[in-house]
C-alpha cells in the first residue's frame, strides 16, 4: 500500500487541502450529492466560472478556483452512470487518472477525492473503490518523483469500510 494515500470520514468541503475533486455531471452547472455540497460551500462565483467551461465529457477533468473553500482549487470530473458495461471501468479510471494529471500540471500536491459515481450514478461501491485505489496507486508509481498526497474522502463509515476491505484483499 502506498503511504501517500490516506482516508478521511466526513465532508470533503471541510478539508484543508490544495484541491478537492468534484463528482460532477456533464453540464458542470451543479447538482445534488457532493456536487451540491461543493457549490454551496464555494459560493456563487464557482458556478460563474463553471459556466465558462462549457461542460465536460465523462472521464475528463476541468479545474476551477475554490473560492470560499479552504481548497485553492476544485477539479471537476464526470464519472460514468453505472450501466454494467466494460466501458464503465475505463471511464471511472479516467476520472482519477485525468484528475491527477491535471492536479500535477497545476502544481497541486494535496488532493482529496470523493467516491466518484457511487452515489446518484449507482456504481457499486466495492468495484468503484477497487478501481479508484488501483488507478491512484498506478499514477503515484508512474510519478514517484512528484510529491502527491491523496485523501480518499468517505462521506460514511460504510464507504470507509469498503476501502479498507479492498485494501485487505489487495494484500
Ligand atoms: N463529502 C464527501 N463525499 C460526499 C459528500 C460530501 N459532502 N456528499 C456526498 N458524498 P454523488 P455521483 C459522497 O451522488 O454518484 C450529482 O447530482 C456520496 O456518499 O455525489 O458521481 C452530480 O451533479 C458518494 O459516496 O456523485 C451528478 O449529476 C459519493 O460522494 C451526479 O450527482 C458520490 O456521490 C453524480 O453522481
Amino acid at each position: 500500500m502506498n503511504t501517500k494515500i490516506t482516508f478521511d470520514i466526513g465532508d470533503i468541503t471541510k478539508l484543508d487541502v490544495d484541491c478537492i475533486v468534484n463528482a460532477a455531471n456533464k453540464s458542470l452547472l451543479g447538482g445534488g450529492g457532493v456536487d451540491g455540497a461543493i457549490h454551496r460551500a464555494a459560493g456563487p462565483d464557482l458556478l460563474a466560472e463553471c459556466r465558462t467551461l462549457h461542460g465536460c465529457n465523462t472521464g475528463e477533468a476541468k479545474i476551477t478556483k475554490g473560492y470560499r473553500l479552504k481548497a485553492r482549487y476544485v477539479i471537476h470530473t464526470v464519472g460514468p452512470i453505472y450501466s454494467g458495461k466494460s466501458s464503465d471501468k475505463q471511464d471511472l479510471r479516467n476520472c482519477y487518472y485525468n484528475s491527477l494529471e491535471l492536479a500535477k500540471a497545476n502544481d497541486i500536491h494535496r488532493i482529496a477525492f470523493p467516491a466518484i459515481s457511487t452515489g446518484v450514478y449507482g456504481y457499486p461501491a466495492y468495484e468503484a473503490a477497487e478501481i479508484a485505489l488501483t488507478t491512484i496507486q498506478e499514477w503515484l508509481q508512474e510519478n514517484e518523483n512528484y510529491s502527491m498526497q491523496v485523501i480518499m474522502s468517505c462521506f460514511s463509515e460504510s464507504m470507509y469500510k469498503v476501502y479498507m476491505d479492498v485494501l485487505a484483499n489487495k494484500g
